[in-house]
């Protein structure tokens, strides 16, 4: 393993910026189509301009076991139909590592799965560690008016599995019910993975 430099990152805690990162990914409706359960909703929002879901400022750290990358993720307020602005989500292609998150500004929830679909739910605020252990995957959703922005850090050789929640989904919907977040079943949960 090569010996780095110390060195630090700046970033806005309200927004989530960081100005050195050279890797900004965007993450627009079109580019997650049927992660939402409600289609007309999407297709909607996808005819009135594709919204901006989510961004994610990637540190510059090598993936390799050892070291330990960070980032910061920006979800946008909205919701398609009544369910509110996500991550796609995923497990670590390395079942065994886990993760560790930070709230910054906004409110959100981190929702997990084990890969037999038991579901788990954790309010985010300013100041909560949420911790991701190994096997759990996971996905984060923006509940409030205001952008939410949370700093992760995990292990560099962890690597990301998308697939898997593209093709199975999360077995629990996080949406507003009367100006209220609220867990329901996904009628499209298809279980359990392999
Ligand atoms: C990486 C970590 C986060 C997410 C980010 C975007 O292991 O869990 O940095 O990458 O919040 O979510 P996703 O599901 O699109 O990678
Ligand atoms: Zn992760």
């Amino acid at each position: 393993m090569a010996l780095l430099e110390p060195f630090a990152a700046e970033f806005n805690l309200e927004t989530g910026v960081m100005e050195a990162s050279k890797n900004l990914i965007q993450r627009r409706l079109s580019s997650m189509r049927g992660m939402y359960a409600d289609e007309a909703a999407e297709a909607a929002l996808l005819a009135a301009g594709d919204p901006m879901i989510y961004e994610v400022y990637t540190s510059e750290v090598p993936e390799e076991a050892g070291q330990v990358l960070y980032c910061t993720t920006t979800i946008y307020p909205g919701r398609v139909g009544d369910e509110y602005f996500m991550t796609k989500g995923h497990f670590h292609s390395l079942r065994d590592r886990g993760e560790i998150y930070l709230g910054l500004s906004g409110e959100g929830y981190l929702l997990l799965q084990t890969e037999e679909g038991e579901p788990r739910a954790v309010p985010m605020h300013p100041g909560t560690a949420a911790y991701v252990p190994p096997y759990w995957a996971h996905r984060t959703a923006n509940v409030g008016d205001e952008p939410f922005v949370f700093f992760a850090a995990w292990p560099g050789d962890s690597g990301h599995d998308y697939g898997t929640i593209e093709k199975i989904g999360f077995p629990q919907l996080l949406v507003s019910r009367d100006g209220q977040p609220a867990l329901v079943g996904n009628p499209r949960f298809s279980g359990v993975t392999g």
